[in-house]
């Protein structure tokens, strides 16, 4: 018992020692998340202070009226004074939590004037991060190998909370956030900027952040949205402004260069591009070795329309998706060079050895 209270009490007095021990919510690196961590402690105080009381009243019950001293039960039946009372301070102490409540919530839903707006798209099983003012877009994905998934190698510290390329934010800027969903309800949480926001398809939500130290924050998918829900995480690398601003330059100049340049793929380069592109985006279903996962996830291997020779067939399910299952359509997603280079790849791959090659202008020319 002693232990217990031990224990209790080193709980409430080190609440931000546990917060390393995780045990508490972290405090988090912009405005909002250290408010909704204060908010939380003044809660968690006020419900203390009641668990005090009423802990006290019963154990002091139990023990002054107790039935070998002869206690006997009272029998009135109102008490206008002790009804008054517990109308009035519950009264009382939900105000004292609703005050600040609703002004951390009016904090949070403050999105005018941001510096930059970066979009957010979930995906059955990643994240596509686009910055809106720059033309700069791109996926992110896990980056944990599949052998340590597996369990035949060790895994590593950030065993899937990490991922190809980070959301790269300026630290001291507000930057927002319009999260959505191209599938299934997602929802994008990272801890540490106080923000959980579900993605939802056909639906725009809001969120901001104002990072206050450069650094890198981990997240991950908070809604269970299918078989690879765990395999989603989200990475933020937090840089100095000026850092950023050379990053977003170099990214929308790389972007526009990539726009120009549209020449013929040799089948070994789409062979080589294909097959990251192919474990990127389409290996979480189709496995790495084309196998699938039948019968929800076709095997691709010897299927007809990887190896038929009506190519267009092809084409047309990688860009379109088949509709009310997983197979999104990759056309909004991808470019005409990486779904020439993916479709070859799954043409060649796996002993196909068809020797055809997509090109980029036959992926334009289906475009609706
Ligand atoms: C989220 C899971 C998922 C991802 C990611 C995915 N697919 Fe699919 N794919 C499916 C499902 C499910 C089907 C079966 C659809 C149906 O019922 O016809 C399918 C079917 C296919 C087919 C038709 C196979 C056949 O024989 O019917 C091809 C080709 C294909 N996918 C290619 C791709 C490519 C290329 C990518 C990556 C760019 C990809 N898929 C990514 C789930 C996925
Ligand atoms: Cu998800």
């Amino acid at each position: 018992m002693v232990g217990l209270f031990r224990l209790l009490g080193a709980c409430l007095l080190l609440s931000p020692a546990l917060v390393n021990a995780q045990i508490n919510m972290p405090r988090g690196v912009t405005p909002v998340s250290q408010d909704i961590y204060g908010l939380h402690m003044y809660v968690i105080w006020i419900v203390v202070g009641i668990m005090a009381v009423v802990y006290g009243v019963i154990i002091f019950s139990l023990i002054r009226h107790r039935k070998s001293k002869g206690a006997v039960a009272a029998t009135f039946s109102k008490n206008n004074l002790l009804e008054l009372m517990w109308t009035i301070v519950p009264l009382i102490i939900i105000t004292a939590i609703a005050i600040p409540s609703i002004r951390v919530l009016i904090e949070m839903d403050d999105y005018d004037a941001a510096d930059l707006t970066v979009k957010i798209t979930g995906h059955q099983w990643k994240w596509q991060y686009e910055y809106l003012d720059q033309g700069v877009g791109f996926f992110s994905t896990l980056s944990t190998p599949i052998e340590e998934v597996i369990g035949v190698e060790e895994k590593n510290e950030f065993y899937l909370l990490e991922v190809d390329e980070p959301l790269v934010l300026p630290t001291d800027r507000k930057v927002r956030f319009v999260v959505t969903s191209n599938d299934v309800i997602h929802s994008w949480w990272v801890p540490e900027l106080g923000i959980k926001r579900d993605a939802v398809p056909g639906y725009v939500y809001e969120a901001w952040a104002r990072i206050q130290e450069p650094g890198i924050y981990r997240g991950q998918c908070a809604e269970l949205c299918g078989v690879n829900h765990g395999f989603m995480p989200i990475v933020v690398k937090a840089v100095p402004p000026a850092e950023y601003d050379k990053w977003i330059a170099e990214r929308a100049s790389a972007a526009k260069t990539a726009q120009g340049s549209r020449s013929d793929l040799t089948l070994p380069e789409a062979m080589k591009r294909g097959a990251a592109l192919y474990d990127q985006h389409c290996g979480a279903c189709h496995k790495y070795d084309g196998s699938g996962m039948p019968p929800t996830f076709p095997s691709l291997r010897d299927s007809s329309i990887t190896t038929g020779s009506d190519i267009n067939r092809h084409i047309d399910v990688v860009m379109n998706g088949v509709p009310n299952t997983a197979m999104q359509a990759f056309a909004p997603q991808l470019d005409d060079e990486e779904l020439a280079a993916i479709i070859t790849y799954e043409r060649n791959a796996w002993e196909h050895d068809t020797g055809d090659l997509v090109q980029p202008s036959q992926i334009q020319a289906r475009r609706q």
